[in-house]
């Protein structure tokens, strides 16, 4: 019997689509969205992981592309059956592969858009690439209110296997109906002139200089790797957590917990990436429809790609295979798509003492991993386990940047960096929410906000020295809308009230905030109103098990954010309870010269530290390395 938890394989998405057909009538005519476990509740979870109860469930979203309706199935999988089939009118479910790829090929191959392209010199369709994006509702024609409508940018490589997003056909935008697969219109903006003379390439033999040297650097494990995978259960250094994987988030850290002497001690239920909102902020006509959800639109489970060793991860290495699946309801099987591997961190702690000596202990880290390429953007994220009880969650944004063509030669855009001769990159922001079920020694948690207070000259600190920290306990969904106060050094601890520490304080951990940023957009903006869980650094809500996506179960299409602003509108009580953490994070890019032709790694990351969660410093026990 599988984990409760455990990803449905790929018999399973076959199992669960073939149950929709059979029983709902899902024929040729239309797609499947997605298909994934659905996870049990936290309530259910511990009679199905004992054994006392057994069922398997798979929700299914698909629709119909002849009338565009979408339905929400839930299928037993265990009962061969369909047990909820919910119709969702006005919905648009997320963007699939599938359709990215046919609309690609029916752009080029279609006789306007050949006609478009010939006028600007370009015949050789092979090099051409037409990148399909999701609109908001705002921007999406009157006249094609209600149908699934994407739109395109053209794209034309400098040789066959030049860079693809070098070269942009600025002012040439196809929008297409995604279920007719139909081009509605081409809007055509050209005036004539040049493509802008840019060196956009990235690969060796493309590049105008000779590779510099780099002396080899290996890392090796002769004695094997510190962690034992049973499964999905991964235990390392007194942690041990079970790995998830769907569609939608990709890697899903599940039932974080730390071996404290004799007890396995709850840190998390459940960890991951909600959602991730991309406005662009320049209002050109390239550009004003970009407010991407790589995560609600595209999926960054969908989007994970393979990894290659001694390349992007280095060591003794173990990886597991993802399972996703195509429009159709096959199962496609994504190889390498998470990365397990242990990391050396540098000192973890140190004293030099006169008479002892230099005492030294080294640093080691578990890194789980997954890259996801979202057309021309990667998103790498590493969650890293430490031995003092810390979690790091770093995100690497990489790949390359939507560029176009400046206005006319020599001009430098209000909203955007000159990148290369003629081009620039438009401004814009990543904004990532990630999903923190923690349960710190069980479920019933509060959070508090931590300011820091200096004190007030007078009485008896008359030279003002003192600092307090005042920690106040959020009691609801309004209190729980918090934004970062750099004046106050602002953070905030999930805490057990109802669990002490051996020094007779609760027991806690620490939200440390580093990469937020404003949203710095009109609140009456419609990219702003499609996604105003970005508005706040942090929500906190009582844990529902309905309760997943910050922007809202649909946001392809979507004038509104139906998710957190909608749910903490009731103003729920979070004292005391099980509470869900969504931290908004991410990279404020305004756009460099050096971030083209590819762009460096930029790395931003946040922590959860213990405190007070052990009595001292947990790491105390960690052997000195062996002298060289
Ligand atoms: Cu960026």
């Amino acid at each position: 019997m599988p984990h409760p938890l455990e990803p449905l394989t790929a018999d399973e998405i076959r199992q669960a689509a073939a149950i929709v057909r059979r029983e709902r009538g899902v024929g040729d005519g239309w797609r499947f969205a997605s298909i994934e476990l659905k996870e049990p509740s936290k309530a259910d979870l511990p009679a199905l992981e004992s054994g006392r109860r057994s069922g398997r469930e798979a929700l299914v979203v698909c629709w119909n592309r002849a009338d565009g309706q979408a339905y929400r199935a839930v299928v037993s999988l265990t009962g061969d059956a369909v047990s909820g089939w919910e119709h969702l009118p006005g919905q648009q479910p997320n963007m699939t592969v599938d359709e990215w790829h046919e609309c690609d090929e029916m752009i080029r191959a279609h006789p306007a858009v050949i006609e478009s392209l010939g006028r600007r010199g370009i015949t050789d369709l092979s090099r051409v690439l037409a990148d399909m994006w999701a609109y908001g509702a705002a921007f999406v024609p009157e006249r094609y209110a209600g149908r699934r409508i994407g739109w395109c940018d053209l794209w034309f490589r400098g040789s066959e296997l030049g860079n693809p997003y070098a070269h942009h056909l600025t002012g040439l935008h196809p929008v297409v109906d995604l279920n007719t697969m139909e081009l509605l219109e081409i809007e055509d903006n050209y005036q004539g002139g040049a493509d802008p003379e840019v060196m956009g390439e990235y690969l060796p033999d493309l590049l105008p200089m000779r590779l510099r040297s780099v002396a080899p650097l290996e890392v090796s494990q002769p004695e094997g790797v510190g962690f034992t995978l049973d499964g999905t259960l991964l235990s390392w250094q007194n942690w041990q957590l079970r790995l998830g994987f769907n569609h939608r988030e990709s890697l899903v850290l599940h039932q974080v917990g730390f071996q404290d002497g004799e007890r396995l001690r709850s840190v998390a239920h459940r960890l991951s990436f909600a959602e991730m909102v991309v406005p662009y902020r320049d209002a050109s006509p390239d550009h004003y429809r970009r407010t991407a959800f790589d995560i609600g639109e595209w999926g960054l489970g969908f989007m994970t790609t393979s990894l290659s060793l001694g390349c992007d991860c280095l060591g003794e290495i173990t990886y597991l295979d993802a399972v996703v699946h195509d429009s159709r309801g096959e199962p496609v099987t994504i190889p390498n798509a998470i990365c397990i591997h242990e990391e050396d961190s540098g000192v973890l702690w140190k004293h030099v003492d006169e008479r002892a000596g230099a005492e030294v202990r080294r640093a080691r880290r578990l890194v789980l991993s997954f890259h996801a390429t979202v057309a021309n953007y990667e998103y790498l994220v590493y969650w890293r386990f430490y031995q003092d009880g810390s979690i790091e969650c770093e995100v690497r944004a990489t790949g390359i940047m939507v560029t176009s063509h400046v206005a006319a030669p020599g001009s430098r855009p209000a909203n955007g960096t000159v990148v290369d001769h003629g081009i620039y990159a438009p401004f814009h922001q990543h904004f990532i929410v990630a999903r923190l079920d923690l349960d710190v020694d069980g479920p019933s948690n509060t959070v508090y906000v931590c300011d820091s207070r200096p004190a007030a000259p007078g009485g008896d600190d008359p030279y003002a020295l003192g600092l307090t920290v005042a920690s106040t306990p959020l009691r609801t969904e309004a209190e729980g809308r918090q934004d970062y106060d750099w004046a106050a050094a602002r953070s905030w601890k999930v805490v057990n009230d109802n669990a002490a520490n051996g020094l007779g304080t609760a027991v806690g951990y620490k939200l440390v905030p580093s990469a937020a940023f404003p949203p710095l957009l009109d609140p009456a903006s419609p990219a702003f109103r499609r996604a105003r869980a970005i508005g706040h650094t942090l929500w906190v809500t009582p844990y529902r098990e309905d309760e997943r996506w910050p922007c809202g179960d649909f946001p392809v299409q979507a004038a509104c954010d139906t998710g957190l602003p909608a749910w903490t509108g009731a103003d729920r009580p979070i004292e005391n309870t099980d509470v869900v953490l969504w931290y908004v994070f991410g990279i404020h890019h305004i756009t460099r010269p050096e971030d083209w032709p590819v762009m460096p790694a930029d790395i931003v990351s946040f922590w959860l530290k213990p405190f007070g969660f052990f009595d001292r410093n947990p790491a105390l026990d960690v052997p000195p390395s062996h002298h060289h």
